[in-house]
């Protein structure tokens, strides 16, 4: 057999040929729709502060595209730049295509420009144009690896001024940022300063995350979590049927999420685990570490009498921060790792840095840290990223708890109140998902996304993030427009100071998905109702191939099985 010279897979090649579905309202182009404005907003919390931190772009009002003819606005030609930031998230591809695409059809001498390895790309000048040539082989495939993303933050006064100098030699009119909370933060950011310095370039958000945390009643959910869940479930649903076939291990699966548990939840949705870990819920309940052990413990010992020594435990990546004792430490932590810098970066060795910051710990916080496995203790030394957010990705929670729950049932068997055998396999699972081949709802939802980023940059909507609205209907009945950033905003501690943040949507306790989880928890964890949902399927019956998440279909009051 000759070999095929494209890199392309024979599932790439036929999948380019998938034309996303637009909202109707964005058919006919930017020269058709108008803005409507409503009323001005306020954000989230801390009012005043933030008002005072965004004099120029805060309250301002949401907007809804709406028919009208606006072909004045597309005569003139413009030059977007677009970077991509932070996390990878299938579909980040297609938001470039649909922005590509909006700008072209409001006039052909449109250019879009990719600023390279994320925001740095846009402070060191390094950006390509965007061709529809070029663009070609990229639609409908997953990773950022078009332009390539980053995770710095454009925040000195000398990264803002870069950013500005370099944006305006490159005659750029408006700059798309395709981010997570921590990147629109950082978009509006931009788009404040550009506002103080007078300078007339519109900064525009598309919400990107596979964690699903960035929400709202105008962001129903972030592109990427449909397909990194797909995938997820995938995973998990092969492991649950090799163990259901077996029948002689219990795994300990950790999921993606940074802090929030939404992946966990909708994985836990499409699988049916035996036990399923919610950051917020352990929160919300105060549970110490040995409690959230316990708990496991109680379902192990419990199963085991049934005869089943097996069973699966979803753990959110994120659960390590929600547990009230280990959150004060790693939030002192983030403190004493901020004041010590400078000192800290002349110590070699993970083991002196650590030794150095025990001494900066309140003794009960020190003896903690020190009663964790060494590799755990280490894992939370680890460098915060530029956001100020600790790495939870590396902090392998899952060996934590198989570690202690091993040291329980030792203790339980010694007393004879446990007979079972206990087997566990860790498995993490993140950054398998991240760049898939986006799901027909992702490819859909971030073409909409991106081509209508294009019409709010063309509209001039500074500080605004591209909001595509009624998920669960069907694509061309989805409703476009935009949210202001600051709306979306509170103030928090990062990196030992206050700052203006895009608030995190967690796991919310009173919200109808973790009512349905406590609904059918206890069935799932003793009589066995594994799913097994197979992989993506991108051709046949729509049934399969343009389902949404289960989070989205009950948060918009549907009915699931
Ligand atoms: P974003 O918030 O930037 O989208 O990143 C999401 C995420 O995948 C988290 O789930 C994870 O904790 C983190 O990125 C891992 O970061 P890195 O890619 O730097 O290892």
């Amino acid at each position: 057999m000759p070999v095929k010279k494209c890199a392309c897979s024979q599932l790439q090649s036929e999948r380019a040929k998938f034309q996303p579905v637009l909202p109707n309202i964005l058919k006919k182009g930017p020269a058709f729709v108008k803005p409507k404005f409503g009323k001005p907003t306020k954000s989230v919390a801390d009012q005043a502060t933030v008002k005072k931190i965004f004099p120029n772009t805060y309250g301002l009002p949401a907007v809804t595209f709406v028919k009208g003819n606006n072909q004045a606005l597309c005569k003139k030609a413009v030059r977007v730049g677009v970077v991509l930031s932070g996390g990878q998230a299938p579909g980040g591809h297609n938001v470039i295509g649909g922005l590509l695409d909006g700008l072209k059809k409001a006039n052909a001498k449109n250019k879009l420009f990719g600023f390279l390895g994320g925001p740095s790309g846009i402070v060191d000048n390094k950006l390509v144009e965007i061709t529809p040539a070029g663009m070609k082989d990229y639609r409908n495939t997953g990773g950022f690896d078009l332009i390539q993303s980053g995770r710095t933050k454009i925040e000195t006064a000398e990264q803002l001024a870069a950013a500005k100098n370099n944006l305006l030699k490159n005659k750029i009119d408006a700059l798309v940022v395709v981010g997570g909370d921590d990147s629109n933060t950082n978009a509006c950011v931009i788009a404040e300063y550009l506002k103080q310095k007078k300078v007339d370039i519109a900064v525009i958000g598309v919400p990107k995350t596979i964690d699903g945390d960035l929400k709202n009643e105008h962001i129903e959910t972030s592109f990427g979590f449909d397909t990194a869940t797909k995938i997820y479930a995938e995973l998990v649903g092969n492991i649950e049927r090799d163990m259901n076939s077996a029948r002689k291990y219990w795994h300990f699966v950790r999921l993606m999420g940074r802090s929030a548990s939404h992946i966990t939840l909708e994985v836990a949705f499409k699988t049916h685990p035996n036990a399923v870990l919610i950051g917020e819920e352990v929160l919300a309940k105060k549970m110490t570490l040995s409690q959230v052990v316990n708990q496991l413990v109680d379902l192990i010992v419990k199963r085991a009498k049934a005869g089943k020594n097996y069973g699966i435990v979803l753990v959110p990546e994120g659960l390590i921060e929600f547990i009230p004792e280990m959150k004060e430490l790693i939030s002192t932590l983030n403190d004493a790792l901020a004041d010590n810098e400078a000192a800290l970066a002349k110590l070699n060795t993970l083991a002196e840095k650590k030794e150095f910051i025990l001494r900066k710990l309140p003794k009960k916080l020190a003896d903690l840290m020190q009663s964790l496995p060494p590799a755990i203790a280490g894992q939370l030394m680890l460098d915060r990223d530029p956001h100020g957010n600790v790495q939870v990705s590396l902090i392998e929670t899952e060996k934590l708890l198989v570690d202690m729950i091993k040291t329980r049932l030792a203790e339980l068997k010694k007393q004879g109140k446990y007979m079972g055998k206990f087997a566990a396999i860790t498995h993490f699972f993140g950054y398998e998902g991240r760049c898939g081949v986006p799901s027909t709802f992702d490819a859909n939802y971030t073409y909409a996304l991106g081509y209508n980023a294009a019409v709010l940059a063309l509209n001039k909507c500074t500080g605004y993030l591209s909001s595509i609205k009624k998920l669960t209907n069907k694509a061309q009945d989805w409703v476009a427009g935009g949210v202001p950033l600051t709306m979306m905003m509170n103030i928090e501690r990062r990196k030992g100071k206050e700052k203006p943040v895009i608030k995190k949507a967690l796991v919310e306790l009173k919200g109808k998905p973790f009512a349905y989880l406590s609904k059918v928890r206890a069935t799932w964890a003793t009589q066995d109702q594994f799913v097994f949902p197979g992989p993506i399927q991108f051709f046949g019956p729509a049934a399969v191939t343009d389902i949404t998440t289960v989070t989205l279909q009950l948060e918009a009051g549907k009915k699931v099985k």
